[in-house]
């Protein structure tokens, strides 16, 4: 079997690295922020690139602020004491003035509250993996599909005659975070031989992984595991057992008290039933609105059909997602409708 092996190559981004760079050595204030919730590879290229930045350039001030509250299962990494929100950082008397604004794993249209203060910025850096962003227009774009993750990408960054980042245990359990959240512990096709190895050599510095992989992305707290145990057990098949599918209410949100990331990880249970093709997850969202999480197998391409639905929806060929502006009740039957139209299609 021919292995598919893909190098992430930063030499093509000489130019970047060095815009990026200039404009650091004049910054004395920085901004790092993701969009959404932080998922273990937007926290960990966070917390990474404030190391990578502070190592270089000592005398610069870096804060991390985003949009929502860092999820508990991440305040154990090192340096999360200082991930800010707009109010936290308000509080602290400081301003949201920055002389170099960054945003890595995604991109500022869906930042919130942080897109004001990054776009006041003179300089604005996007660093990502994902092939499909809006366009905004960045004075620097770092952007490279092929690499796994957010971590890896920067992991190479960080290694470049420009940074040279000591690689201590610390920041090597915030780039291994980065490969594990993203590969889905290094099931999914993007776990290329270079993650394997990426992630060998940072073991090597001694840090506890079991600890990152299971405080990082397993841990649950009570509640969310009774509310995984309640949609998983309300599940059901259609399209002759081929569609396995759940909903999550606002009611039952409630009930469980559910943070955002105890939504996590539940469709990755119904996507491991045997015999299912797409497993899809449905949860309502207090503004009318439903969220749409999709699996595939493989023989349905879920980001073209999540394309399909809205333009609000993408993502990867086996994973995506959408939002609809309707209610769940109506979201639900229509999805499911769409989808079984092209799976009987399929044969
Ligand atoms: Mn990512």
């Amino acid at each position: 079997m021919q292995v598919e092996v893909s190098m992430v190559d930063i030499g093509k981004f000489k130019k970047e690295m060095d815009g990026w760079v200039g404009a650091l050595e004049k910054a004395s204030r920085v901004l790092i922020t993701s969009p959404g919730v932080a998922d273990g590879d937007s926290i960990g290229a966070q917390l990474a690139l404030r190391r990578m930045i502070l190592q270089r350039f000592p005398k610069t001030s870096v804060w991390i602020i985003n949009d929502e509250a860092l999820p508990i299962r991440y305040r154990f990494l090192p340096g999360a004491e200082v991930v800010y929100t707009p109010e936290s950082f308000l509080a602290s008397r400081e301003t949201p003035h920055f002389d170099v604004s960054i945003i890595v794993d995604g991109g500022i249209d869906r930042a919130g509250r942080v897109r004001s203060y990054f776009e006041k910025s003179k300089t604005t850096v996007f660093i990502d993996h994902h092939a499909i962003s809006i366009e905004f227009p960045y004075t620097i774009r770092i952007v490279e599909p092929t690499a796994s993750s957010t971590t890896e990408l920067l992991y190479h960054l960080s290694q470049s005659a420009d940074f040279k980042t000591r690689v201590d245990s610390d920041f090597a359990q915030l780039v291994y975070l980065g490969l594990v959240f993203d590969t889905g512990f290094f099931r999914h096709s993007n776990t290329t031989p270079e993650v394997m190895e990426l992630s060998a050599s940072l073991l090597r510095t001694g840090f506890d992984f079991t600890r990152v992989g299971e405080r990082g992305m397993l841990e649950r707290s009570f509640s969310s595991l009774k509310m995984m145990s309640e949609t998983l057990n309300q599940s059901q098949l259609s399209a002759g057992g081929k569609i396995i599918w759940s909903l999550l209410p606002q009611e039952t949100l409630k009930k469980y008290q559910a943070l955002d990331d105890d939504r996590e990880g539940i469709i990755d249970h119904m996507f491991l039933t045997r015999g299912i093709e797409v497993a899809v997850l449905f949860f309502e969202l207090g503004s009318g609105k439903t969220k749409v999480s999709l699996r595939s197998q493989g023989n349905v391409n879920v980001a073209k059909f999540a394309r399909s639905l809205t333009e609000h929806g993408g993502g990867h060929n086996k994973s995506a997602g959408a939002l609809l502006d309707q209610k769940l009740c109506d979201a639900a039957p229509y999805v499911l409708n769409q989808l079984e139209k092209i799976m009987v299609g399929q044969v």
